[in-house]
């Protein structure tokens, strides 16, 4: 892979865009490589994904402006659909994702950052859809993303206007869930991975399917397949470890995911 890292220890995978010359910024080739990277973490037995960018300038300072100045309308619906499909993918990863955002995080690197679960933030990070002042839209589902995230009248503020949000903002409007100095963002996730990483795989997974059912479905439905998943969770020896040392007063044994 040309623009990805990724390793993985201890079932908590690192994958760090990097092109820091360009500040990250996402072209077609990346988003090719984006695409078979995240189908292939989809099957695997990964318990959390950080996802940072390289260099201490930039998450990801957008797509790649000079690949796409030229786009007829077709090309850049083709752009804007691939990227999206990146989106999606990310998205439905059955392991939690956390965007440990350092500096920029630009109109599709914003993007890219909702569409993690969890967003930790170094001090010097900043957030903005700069792309009505480009003379397009956000076009990888910010708007859709960012209202979920931050509500209906934020989002169109920040969409309009292109504001810049700056770490402590981003905090108090819920678009970031925690900040941390710079220097220490990335053992901050990993810390935070290592505890997601720790707790029995089918509940963590089972969480992350229920709450993000609750965007889509109305709350019979959603709490329905809570019931359904939850009686699954009684079909795993981790369910019957975790009670078991509950009630013997020790520590569960490391949870094995079965
Ligand atoms: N695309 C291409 N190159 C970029 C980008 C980008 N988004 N951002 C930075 N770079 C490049 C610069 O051109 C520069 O390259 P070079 O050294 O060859 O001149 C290098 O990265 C370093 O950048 P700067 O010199 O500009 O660094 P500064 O510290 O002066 O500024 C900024 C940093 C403020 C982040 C500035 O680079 C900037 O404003 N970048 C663009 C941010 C932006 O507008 N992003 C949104 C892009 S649009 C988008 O993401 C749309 C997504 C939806 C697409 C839908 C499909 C159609």
């Amino acid at each position: 892979m040309q623009y990805l890292e990724y390793t993985v220890e201890n079932a908590v995978g690192t994958l760090t865009i990097n092109r820091p010359q360009a500040l990250n910024a996402l072209n077609s080739e990346m988003v090719a490589e984006l695409t078979t990277l995240l189908k292939e973490i989809a099957g695997s037995n990964l318990r959390c994904l950080i996802l940072t960018g390289a260099g201490e300038k930039a998450f990801v300072a957008g797509a790649d402006i000079g690949e796409m100045k030229d786009f007829n309308p077709s090309e850049a619906e083709a752009f804007s659909a691939e990227g999206n499909l990146v989106m999606e993918l990310l998205e439905g990863l059955p392991m939690p994702v956390i965007a440990a955002v350092n500096g920029f995080a630009l109109g599709g690197g914003c993007e890219l950052a909702l569409s993690c679960d969890i967003r930790i933030c170094a001090d010097n990070a900043v957030f903005a859809l700069p792309e009505v002042g480009l003379g397009i839209l956000p076009g990888y589902g910010g708007v859709q993303r960012l209202v979920r995230t931050v509500g209906l009248a934020r989002a169109k503020e920040l969409a309009y206007t292109t504001r810049k949000v700056k770490a402590e903002e981003a905090l108090a409007i819920g678009l970031a869930n925690q900040v941390v100095p710079a220097a220490s963002l990335m053992e901050k996730a990993l810390e935070m991975a290592q505890k997601i990483a720790a707790n029995a795989p089918f509940g963590v997974r089972a969480v992350k399917q229920v709450a993000d059912a609750s965007v889509g479905l109305p709350l019979n439905k959603a709490t329905r397949l809570e019931t359904k998943v939850f009686g699954q969770c009684f079909a795993t020896q981790d369910q019957k470890e975790g009670m078991a040392a509950f009630l013997e007063k020790r520590k569960p044994a490391p949870y094995t995911g079965k």
